[in-house]
């Protein structure tokens, strides 16, 4: 199977729930008089938005399961009733959902460029290659990377005899699924301590997205079933514990604070100890996001860990750092930078939804060797995403993906019917 047909068999529907196509109508259908003139959506379009999970779904599709509180809720009609395999088909439906959503800005700026190229250099040769690695780095991907990755392919099209550059296309897009995954795929999975507390340690730079992150962290923690706390370590900016405050009523998780001004350390030592308690499996704990002196938060985040890794032997089991994607290479020396100072175990890329060169995610898995776990795709609660290579590429190169395997079922089907006849 083409890797083009893997990825779509993987991420779109084969068909359009029949109740969801039912209330897909073109919004001049619905009246115009009461859209707001400004609005995007005026122009002829449908309204056909990926079925939101966490919130109140847009369009309830009756065999969709319902997220609750506690946990999965399915709809045990008779006819309702849905198989695992059914189940995890949705589930990557609407996966690929998010990523196609979330990348769009990506997606346009890599598809045009990349179709650009295609039509300008017909012939796989050393200026196409060239004009390649021009396009890549300035989308963010990280000059070592890139040349890594056009390397690999000068290497397959060789291999495989391609000679027009249109061929190299799926080639391209696994070449990028392929850097990415060389490294622990272990690694890429967050070290969850089943029927044992787990500490979650956010550190990062001012207004990358930290605490944003763990109300979002938080949210799907608690929708898996699991007991959510929150630790309110940024006791530096004024109005940091309000807003983690805010994101715990919003997701309904307690959070344990002291008073602005107080000793983070000290936050963690009642959180954590308050933690094991109540018996709560995961605690996350936010901390200020400042570097202007690196002995200083290395001295403040050695105390931390301390406090925690006394409470539970093993914590923190994560230290995610988060970065905001529309800083570009900038993230990568933040991340350098953090690496100097302690020991990150995961990537939270943020604001990937905001930038058009979410190349960036590959520069930093193959420059820095640390795992992306999550993606932010936007500030809706559900809009962080586990990151896998595959999703990735799809939400990057989606119409093209889809297009091509379009094309290659016409293919096939005009090779069938000249063989019958
Ligand atoms: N579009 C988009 N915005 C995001 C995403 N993640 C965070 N943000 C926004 O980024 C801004 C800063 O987020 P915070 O969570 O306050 O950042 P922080 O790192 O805690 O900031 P400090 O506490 O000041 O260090 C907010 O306006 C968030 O809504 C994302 O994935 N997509
Ligand atoms: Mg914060």
């Amino acid at each position: 199977m083409s890797f083009f047909k893997k990825l779509k068999d993987r991420f779109v529907a084969k068909e359009e729930p029949k109740n969801l196509q039912d209330d897909l109508q073109p919004l001049d259908d619905i009246g115009t008089q009461d859209i707001d003139p400004q609005s995007e959506s005026q122009t002829k379009t449908y309204d056909h938005k990926p079925v939101d999970v966490f919130e109140q779904p847009q369009h309830e599709t009756k065999s969709a399961p319902k997220k609750q509180s506690n946990g999965w809720e399915f709809d045990f009609e008779d006819d309702d009733l849905i198989s695992i395999e059914e189940f995890e088909e949705w589930e990557s439906q609407q996966l690929g959902a998010k990523f196609r959503e979330g990348l769009e800005k990506s997606r346009e700026n890599f598809q045009n460029k990349l179709n650009d190229l295609l039509a300008m250099y017909r012939t796989v040769d050393e200026d196409f290659f060239e004009a390649l690695e021009e396009m890549l780095i300035q989308a963010d991907v990280g000059f070592n990377t890139v040349m890594e990755l056009v390397e690999s392919l000068r290497m397959e099209a060789k291999r495989q005899n391609i000679t027009e550059t249109a061929d190299l296309r799926e080639v391209i897009v696994e070449k990028i699924v392929e850097i990415y995954e060389q490294e622990d795929d272990e690694l890429q999975k967050m070290n969850i301590q089943e029927g044992e507390l787990t500490v979650i340690l956010m550190v990062g730079v001012n207004g990358v997205g930290k605490t944003t992150t763990i109300g979002k962290l938080a949210h799907r923690y608690k929708a898996q079933g699991k007991q959510v706390m929150l630790a309110a370590g940024d006791t530096f900016r004024a109005g940091a514990i309000e807003q983690l405050q805010v994101w715990g009523d919003r997701v309904g998780v307690e959070v344990i604070k002291q008073k602005e001004g107080s000793d983070p350390a000290a936050v963690m030592y009642d959180a954590v100890n308050a933690a094991k308690n109540r018996g709560a499996d995961i605690l996350i704990c936010d901390t200020a996001g400042r570097l202007q002196n690196k002995a200083n938060l290395m001295t403040e985040l050695e105390k931390v860990k301390k406090v925690l890794s006394k409470a539970v032997p093993g914590a923190p089991h994560e230290v995610l750092l988060a970065l905001d994607a529309t800083t570009g290479q900038n993230a990568l020396v933040q991340a350098k930078a953090f690496k100097e100072v302690t020991d990150v175990s995961g990537i939270v890329l943020t604001k990937l939804d905001g930038t058009a060169k979410g190349g960036i995610v590959l520069a930093i898995r193959n420059e820095l060797h640390i795992p992306v776990k999550f993606v932010g795709l936007g500030e809706k609660l559900d809009d962080l995403q586990p990151f896998d290579a595959e999703s990735y590429v799809y939400g990057l190169f989606a119409d093209m993906i889809e297009q091509s395997t379009e094309e290659e079922n016409k293919a096939t089907e005009v090779l069938k019917d000249v063989r019958d006849e």
